[in-house]
């Protein structure tokens, strides 16, 4: 059992800066960071809120981030807005390229963000709902590093490459997912590894590529793909839309690019976004219905959709004024100010 500490709501963003300017990074990027920690903690995703800040922290101290140079959003007449992170954080040419990317998926009905040069530790799901509260549909993708084997595999070539997807509905939080194609994303088995718990079976396997359920044993050797072949397919196609297509680095390239220096990965992210408008042929009402039937369908039999726990979350820890963390993280972090 985990201890956990009540950590009120406005500690979670001011603690997060505080961490991030003491540790090299600009008020501006900690800023953007920051909002993505805190809102990824309010919504109880361990694995990507403010445990992410040791990531953050461990990329500056390897030296190849640039924590303070602003991203360069590149002139264009197509559908496609390019960010040049240009060695920085991800999260603020997101925020630089987003409105530029619902005005162009407003005009041509799709477009497309690529953003290059970016080290990047986040979840997507903040991101693909930006495009869905714009009432557009948002699918996002990056690569990682080369920590997950292929299928019939045992050695690490794909990254844990999360796939989010989201969809906007009327009146109601957005039907999104947002998931890494490896079986468990990395971030989890580390919290595996500090809880003392052993991994479920099928998550990875060892150095020497036997199956394993010791968290250190699989962060040492592979991890494995969820769904095997499927997975496994899915994670190249990411790989490749999120690499070579937009002109950026595969997982085995970002992992080679580190050298060893630990933190967030570098590579580039592709968000692709959809305006319902231009596709539904005028029946977007229809067409919402359909949407609507689906999902009722779905509830209806007692299952639940993606994200529901995270929004159930939103809305208890916000009522509270506060979330729950690891004691040990939160004493961790809060030892980093001392
Ligand atoms: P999870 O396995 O925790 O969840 C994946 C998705 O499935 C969520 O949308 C979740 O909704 C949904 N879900 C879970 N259980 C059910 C269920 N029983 N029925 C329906 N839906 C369900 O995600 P991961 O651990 O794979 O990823 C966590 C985060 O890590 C993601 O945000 C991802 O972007 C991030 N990540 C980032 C990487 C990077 O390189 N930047 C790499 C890998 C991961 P809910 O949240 O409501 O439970
Ligand atoms: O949890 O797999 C992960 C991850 C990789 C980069 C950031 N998070």
């Amino acid at each position: 059992m985990v201890e956990s500490v009540q950590v009120e709501l406005d500690e979670l963003y001011a603690l997060s800066t505080a961490i991030l300017t003491r540790s090299g990074f600009s008020g501006v990027h900690a800023a953007a960071i920051s909002k993505m920690l805190s809102t990824c903690q309010l919504d109880d995703c361990q694995s990507h809120g403010l445990f992410r800040l040791l990531m953050c922290c461990q990329t500056m101290r390897g030296g190849k981030i640039d924590g303070h140079i602003l991203p360069v959003v590149e002139a264009s007449d197509s559908a496609i807005v390019r960010v040049d992170a240009r060695g920085g954080m991800s999260l603020l040419a997101v925020e630089a390229g987003m409105p530029l990317l619902i005005e162009k998926t407003r005009t041509y009905g799709i477009a497309a963000m690529a953003i290059n040069r970016c080290f990047h530790f986040s979840a997507l799901w903040p991101e693909v709902e930006q495009l869905s509260a714009a009432g557009l549909a948002g699918l996002a993708m990056v690569p990682s590093h080369s920590w997950v084997a292929p299928a019939g595999g045992k050695r690490g070539t794909l990254g844990t490459n999360p796939l989010a997807f989201s969809w906007p509905r009327q009146n109601q939080t957005p039907f999104t997912f947002d998931f890494a194609t490896s079986g468990f994303a990395r971030g989890e088995i580390e919290l595996y590894l500090r809880a003392g718990k052993p991994l479920p079976e099928g998550v990875a396997v060892d150095a020497e590529g036997n199956p394993t359920t010791d968290p250190q044993a699989a962060l040492d050797g592979a991890m494995l793909t969820f769904g095997g072949y499927k997975g496994s397919a899915l994670s190249i196609m990411i790989e490749l839309m999120a690499g070579p297509l937009i002109d950026d680095l595969t997982s085995m390239e970002s992992m080679a690019f580190a050298e060893g220096t630990g933190g967030a990965p570098y590579h580039g992210e592709i968000i692709l976004a959809f305006d319902p408008d231009h596709f539904s042929g005028g029946r977007v009402a229809d067409n919402d219905a359909r949407a609507e039937r689906l999902f009722a369908d779905i509830l209806d039999q007692g299952a639940r959709l993606p994200s529901q726990r995270r929004f159930e979350a939103r809305a208890r820890n916000t009522a509270r004024g506060y979330v729950e963390m690891p004691a040990a993280l939160h004493a961790e972090l809060s030892a980093m100010l001392d």
